[in-house]
This record gives C-alpha cells, structure tokens and sequence, in this order.
C-alpha cells in the first residue's frame, strides 16, 4: 500500500495535537501507516520562501511550505477567506468579488502542486482538504501527477444561484473534476453540487454518484464529518475532576450554565445567539440571576477586516446585555476570547445545562457532536441546534431552530432550562448512538475507501491547461 498524503492548507503541529477535531481525525489515520502531511507551515516571509521543511515523526512526515506576504494576502486573506469563504456560506454581501486575488489563489496552489508532485512516489494516495486547495488536483495533474488524487470540502457547497455570483465559478467547478472523488458534508451540499454540474455546466449524472461533465467525469458523495465520542467521553468526564472544571462549578451557585464554543466568525451567528439571550433576560425576569452564558469565542482570521468588524460589534452588545441585567455579585454572559486545551473544553461541556449551536450557516460543526459525546448519560445537558448547521440533518434529536429568529432561539433555550430529566435523557440517547455509529474514523475509512474503489481512470493533461488568466 502507498503513502497517505494529506494536504491542507494548515498542516496539525504534532502528533499529541490540540488541533480540533480534523487534526485528531486525520492524525490516528496518519500514525497508522506511512504518510505524508503536506500543507502551509503557518509562517509568512518577507522573501520568496525558502525549500520545503521536512519533519519525520514516526510514519508521519510532515512537509512545509512557508506563503511569502503578498501571496499570504492574495490566496489566503483575499480568495480563501474573502471570496470563497463568505460566498460558500450564502453571504454573498460580504464577499469581494475583484478578480485580482484568483490569480494569486491559483499560482500558490500551483507552487504547492509543483512542491508535491516532486516528493510524491507513484502509489501515493492523495487526500485534499478544504477551500483553499480546490484547484490543486488539477494543478498535479498538468504536472503528469495520475495518482488517486481525492477531495473534501468541509464547508458547505452552495446553491447554484449563489455560487454563479462568484465571477469564476466555472473554471473553479471544472477543476474538482480532476479528482477521482470529490466529498461533501452532507447530502444537501452533494445536491447543490449535482444540480450546478446538471443546470450550468450541462452535465449529467451516472450511476454510483458519478457526475459526468467538462468532458471527463469525477465521483461524488456525502461524508459526514464525526468525532471520536468514546474518547470525548473519556476526557470529558476525566475533566469534570480537574482545578479548571471545580473552578467554574464552585463560580456558578444554584446557576444553570448555557454554553457556547465557536470560533469568532460570522457564519457562527453570535450576533443574533446574543440578541436571543436578551429577549431571553427581557421577557423571563427569573433567568437574570439564576443563569450564566459562557462564550468562549476564539480569535481567528483577524487581519480580514469582517472579523474585526464582528469583534467590535459583540463587544458592544455583550457590555451592553451585562450592563443592562447585571448585578454588582452577578453577570449574566462571561465572554472569553482564547482557546483551551480540548480536553478542558470538554470538561466545560459537561458541566453545562444548555449549548447553544447556532450558525447562520456551516459545513458540520463539530462543537455540537463534541458536547453531546461529552455530557453525563444520567443527567445530559440539551443541545440547541441550528438547522443551517450539516450536524443538523443527523442530530435531529436536538432543539432545532431558525438561527435568525431571535425568538425562536429564545423559547429554545427556555425550553431546554426547563427540560425535565426524562427527557434530556430520552434525547442523548438517540443524538450519542448516532454519532457511535458513524464516528471519525468511520467517516475517514468511507471516504478513503471510496477513493481506492474509484479506481484510476486515465485522465488527460489536455484537460488541465492552465485557466486563463485575467489581470
Ligand atoms: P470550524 O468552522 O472551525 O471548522 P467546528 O466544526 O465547530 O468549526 O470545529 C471547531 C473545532 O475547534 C472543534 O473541534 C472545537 O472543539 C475546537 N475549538 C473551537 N473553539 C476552541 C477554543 N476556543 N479552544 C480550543 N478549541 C476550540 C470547519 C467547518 C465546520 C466543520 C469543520 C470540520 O467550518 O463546518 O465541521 O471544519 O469539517
């Protein structure tokens, strides 16, 4: 058997990583046979970068590429998470159409794919991950590279009449034809992706999820993303003993905590979770003093000025709520900007009543199945779950809502603070057994299994010419 190569645009730091949930995932697959981790090393330089860093640590080796600034801005701040980012999740006012950052997005991905093609050996299995590397198969393949090259997207794929606002949306549509197999989270986003190739690109589907389109054909599936909820378990209850988790229990007297974990991003829907937590206060006087809401939103993308944007504005709204309902011995919302290690996070999970999940829009969500796999079977905390969330479509046993309806969101979390026992417990149930069934590792195995069986269908250079630029 070959090598397993991951490609992402991150590569996880170690093999004890506390990365998130993809680096757990992909790490166990990785210690397990020989591979490969190749992807941007997180460093930006002032210069053209320098050779690929090598790094051996048992089977794995990771492989590193510095970004030089103005690619780092035109690929990763421009394309990545300013055009695509916002556009795959249906917000298409805050995206920048300008062509200038595609040129950039495609000559880094063709710098990665030259990096690749000349350490990759000819049984290599290629998994490519995310946004930032669509077009990095096709890239290989101009290259001569015919190795089973295979593709996840871990955000949504949108509709077709959202993704044609994107001024490229063919060339980049034709280039997830260069693999063998192309993944998506959820039945909903393999949908949107067939009715693009059927409705824009005059494809047609044949047989076993194969599309067949721009004169060759890829094979198409949904792979739900999952966690490892045994050793989510394991932690969070391991956590539930530790000073951190004592400490927070001892803050909160006769308190019920609701929790919210999420990176600080707009797709996350804080703006509107907060303004539900104020009709919330408003309209049910008893709460004030007898809940907490805890949000632990870490920092990210902050150079994209969206995001500073979005940190001033819960700022603002968050001193406005404590303002508004605290006492001198109480406030109702802690806001935390940093990241923990998992395990603690864990922890915090399992000593909260209610989490509320509710993107405006995401790809899974990973922070839902986590609290769930983390509460206390005899007396579990309830989920509050967004239906634009893909964990929504296999966690229908949590409280689904609307994450623009403010009110909604706000008798969702009364009803999960009243839940009785009974019930918390008749819906943990069915949410812990899903995610047993069709756990990371079940998910990474589907996926790859599919690759191999995909087989390696000859695929012409021809088809992978360089797109045209435009200036
Ligand atoms: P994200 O948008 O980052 O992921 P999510 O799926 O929730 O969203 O994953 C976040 C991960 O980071 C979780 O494992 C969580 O525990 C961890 N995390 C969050 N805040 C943290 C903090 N402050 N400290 C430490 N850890 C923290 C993208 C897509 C999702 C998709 C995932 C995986 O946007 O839709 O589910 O990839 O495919």
């Amino acid at each position: 058997m070959g090598r397993l190569v991951i490609v992402s645009n991150r590569v996880g730091s170690s093999l004890s990583a506390n990365d998130g949930g993809l680096a757990t995932a992909l790490l166990t697959a990785l210690e397990r046979r020989e591979s490969v981790w190749f992807g941007w090393s997180g460093e930006i330089v002032d210069e053209p970068p320098g050779p690929t860093r090598i790094r051996r640590d048992g089977n794995l080796t990771r492989m590193l590429v510095d970004l030089e600034r103005s690619d780092y801005d035109g690929y990763y701040l421009g394309f990545a998470n300013r055009t695509l980012w916002p556009i795959f999740h249906y917000r298409v006012n805050l995206a920048e159409y300008g062509r200038e950052h595609w040129a950039t997005y495609q000559r880094v991905n063709e710098m990665f794919a030259e990096r690749l093609a000349s350490v990759l050996k000819p049984d290599d299995v290629v998994w490519v991950h995310d946004y930032h590397m669509i077009p990095l198969g096709a890239a290989l393949r101009r290259l001569g590279v015919d190795n089973l090259l295979g593709f996840f997207l871990h955000i949504p794929f949108p509709a077709p009449e959202v993704l044609t606002t994107l001024p490229v949306h063919e060339a980049l549509v034709r280039s997830l034809f260069a693999y063998e197999l192309v993944g998506f989270q959820t039945g909903k986003d393999l949908q949107a992706f067939q009715d693009y190739v059927q409705r824009e690109a005059g494809g047609r589907a044949g047989d076993d999820g194969t599309m067949n389109a721009f004169g060759t054909s890829v094979r198409a599936g949904s792979y739900p993303i999952g966690i490892d909820p045994a050793v989510v378990a394991a932690h969070a209850a391991r956590a539930a003993s530790t000073r951190q988790a004592a400490r927070l229990r001892d803050s909160l007297p006769g308190r019920r905590l609701i929790i919210g974990v999420d990176r600080l991003d707009y797709t996350k829907g804080l703006v509107h979770r907060f303004a539900a937590l104020e009709r919330l206060l408003e309209t049910h006087p008893q709460y004030r003093r007898a809940i907490v809401a805890l949000q632990i939103a870490s920092p990210s993308r902050e150079d994209v000025p969206e995001y500073q944007q979005l940190r001033a504005e819960l700022d603002a709204r968050i001193g406005r709520i404590n303002g508004r309902f605290g006492d001198p011995d109480h406030l109702p919302v802690r806001y935390v900007n940093r990241r923990f290690r998992q395990e603690t996070l864990f922890g915090f999970y399992r000593a909260s009543r209610v989490a509320m999940v509710t993107p405006l829009r995401d790809g899974m969500n990973l922070v839902a199945k986590e609290f769930v796999a983390a509460q206390d079977p005899e007396d579990p905390g309830v989920l509050v779950l967004s239906r634009f969330a893909g964990a929504a479509r296999e966690l229908n046993d949590a409280l689904i809502v609307n994450p623009f309806d403010v009110d909604e969101i706000a008798e969702a979390v009364d009803r999960a603070l009243d839940m009785p026992i009974e019930e918390r417990r008749a819906r943990y149930a069915p949410l812990m057994s899903r995610l047993e069934q069709y756990d990371v590792h079940a998910w990474r195995e589907d996926f790859l299994n599919a690759l191999q069986r995909s087989g390696r269908a000859p695929r012409r250079a021809l088809r992978w010419e360089p797109y045209e630029r435009v200036a």
